[in-house]
């Protein structure tokens, strides 16, 4: 059955397992793979970290004769811990795609949380937990938040109460964990959760370590405001990949050599901001555009390293569509996205490839299926993927002055303009295209995005708060999260934007490299304002 340095891990191949890897790899302990049932049955303690569709999980489960070797692994008692469709599958069915048939092992059936009651689905973030007395690897986790993305839940109900470990508050109350004897399993992603997670998975992975502490029941919380560190990365004239930061998109520096801004190195700088709390951090290969980024081999090695010591959620930008090398060789987007995912992503942000999709579906009114957003949505799930939109103010005196939504601006134009539309473009800014930041934001959700990162060319790099009339536009027009970005400069603007519009994140860079506010005091500064967040 191997060391106690050993865990046996089922990965089906469904999908992007890196980072339950490298958290395991961090936390000291020798993976094996699970290649046949047998592999189940024989292991000391089992991590199944489930990803992808359930009725495609079960397919590949039932195939390979690795059902039945889960179940009875589990009815045996046997040290098991399920992270997301993990938990999910020991249940008696779901409705994904369905009804269909999971293991059986709790009573309760799986459904997809209520977007009709205005509820952004996807829930993608952090919450904090109701944790039940006696749930071991959770005990004094309660009141922490940890992180989840998923479309689906359990609901407790009298049938799986001696299960249920922890709950969770979205819309409804849903199973967050669920634990009996050695058997746990969580909805929550414990190594994308921070220090927290890597908690609960060090108690699983070495239970004599951990004294059974005094619970911290907490209080169920709803969904905490993210803040999110942004490195915008280039190769500067040198060929070093740098981090960079541009005014209005203009990443030189005004001097008489002209050179790219170098703000730092990736995997140093996203490890820090990790440090200092950032709940997510996203790279955007910013001349991805014209460069093929998977010639852009140094970007994938950042992504590796920076993976194997970041505990949140990463997403990388830039990019992302089909090319043909100059041998004539043809990439599919989905082949770079797919790269990028194993490299280390969690998430993959769409920008110019994106705006191109969704003129070309308002032009048909028809889903071709076959855009980047569509496929890797499809395959991937729209919780993987983010459309990054870079939209420029153009102010006019009156809604009907053109043909695209438009909204009364707070501060009027130079001629004294009341209204603006925000005009979409694609190559970095470098391209307008006609269509608009709300038009596109409406038709990629329903292409598949899973988030929407809005950045304001405008504000970029200004530091003088979120374009709050473009982030109000568009968090309402849509029931996908909306990250804004583009123009913090103090505390107060991230209040801001979370009291004046329906944004579920606020990403940064300037500040944060320049170091002029921290992290951790944005934080400070949204609890004492009665935000929720992580701390
Ligand atoms: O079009 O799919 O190849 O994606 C390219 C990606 O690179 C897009 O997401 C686009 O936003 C980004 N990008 C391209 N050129 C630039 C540039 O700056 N020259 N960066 C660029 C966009 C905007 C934000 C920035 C915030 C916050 N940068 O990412 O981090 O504005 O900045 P601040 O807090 O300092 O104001 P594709």
């Amino acid at each position: 059955r191997g060391g106690d340095s050993v865990v046996t891990l089922l990965d089906y191949g469904a999908g992007n397992v890196r980072s339950v890897r490298n958290a395991i790899r961090y936390l000291g302990f020798d993976i094996k793979d699970v290649q046949t049932p047998e592999d189940i049955l024989g292991a000391n303690r089992l991590i199944f970290p489930g990803v992808g569709a359930f009725a495609s999980a079960m397919d590949v489960l039932n195939m390979k004769g690795m059902a039945e070797a889960l179940s009875t692994y589990i009815m045996e008692d046997r040290p098991f811990l399920g992270i997301c469709l993990g938990l999910q599958l020991l249940f008696e069915s779901s409705e994904e795609n369905g009804p269909v048939r999971g293991l059986g092992i709790i009573p309760g059936v799986v459904g997809c949380f209520d977007a009709s009651s205005g509820l952004r689905v996807p829930h993608i973030g952090w919450n904090a937990l109701k944790v039940k007395e006696g749930s071991e690897i959770l005990d004094d986790i309660g009141n922490h938040h940890v992180y989840f993305v998923h479309s689906y839940r359990a609901i407790p109900s009298e049938d799986n109460m001696d299960w249920v470990s922890s709950t969770c508050n979205y819309g409804d109350n849903f199973i967050a964990s669920v634990g009996k004897g050695n058997v746990h399993a969580v909805q929550f992603h414990p190594e994308k959760s921070g220090d927290v997670g890597l908690t609960v998975l060090r108690r699983f992975l070495s239970p004599k370590s951990h004294r059974t502490k005094k619970p911290t029941e907490g209080n169920a919380s709803k969904l905490a405001k993210r803040v999110i560190a942004c490195l915008d990365v280039r190769a500067n004239d040198k060929g070093d990949l740098v981090v960079t930061k541009g005014d209005q998109y203009d990443v030189r520096e005004r001097t008489e050599e002209n050179e790219v801004r170098n703000l730092g190195k990736p995997v140093d700088l996203a490890g820090q901001y990790y440090k200092d709390g950032a709940d997510e951090v996203s790279f955007l290969n910013i001349t991805g555009f014209r460069d093929f980024p998977l010639g852009d081999l140094p970007m994938l090695q950042v992504l590796r390293y920076t993976s194997e010591n970041v505990f949140v959620p990463l997403t990388v930008g830039g990019g992302i569509r089909d090319f043909t090398d100059a041998n004539g060789r043809y990439y599919s987007s989905l082949e770079v996205a797919s790269e990028y995912f194993r490299s280390g992503a969690d998430k993959v942000s769409i920008g110019s490839d994106a705006v191109y999709a969704a003129e070309e579906y308002l032009r048909t009114g028809m889903k071709s299926g076959k855009s980047s957003l569509e496929q890797i949505s499809r395959v991937y799930g729209n919780q993987a993927v983010v459309v990054s939109i870079d939209p420029r103010r153009m102010y006019i005196n009156g809604p009907e002055d053109v043909e695209f939504r438009s909204t009364r601006v707070t501060n009027p134009g130079p001629n004294g303009e009341e209204f603006a539309w925000y005009q979409c473009t694609v190559n970095g800014g470098r391209e307008g295209r006609p269509i608009g930041a709300y038009e596109l934001a409406k038709a990629v959700e329903e292409l598949g995005a899973g988030e929407i990162l809005l950045n304001c060319i405008d504000c970029d790099g200004q530091g003088k708060g979120f374009d709050i009339d473009l982030v109000k536009l568009i968090s309402d027009a849509v029931s996908i999260p909306v990250i804004a970005s583009s123009g913090a400069g103090t505390v107060e603007h991230f209040s801001e934007v979370f009291e004046k519009t329906n944004a579920s994140a606020a990403l940064a860079a300037g500040i944060f490299h320049r170091k002029e506010v921290p992290i951790q005091y944005v934080k400070e500064h949204l609890l004492e304002e009665g935000i929720e967040v992580r701390i």
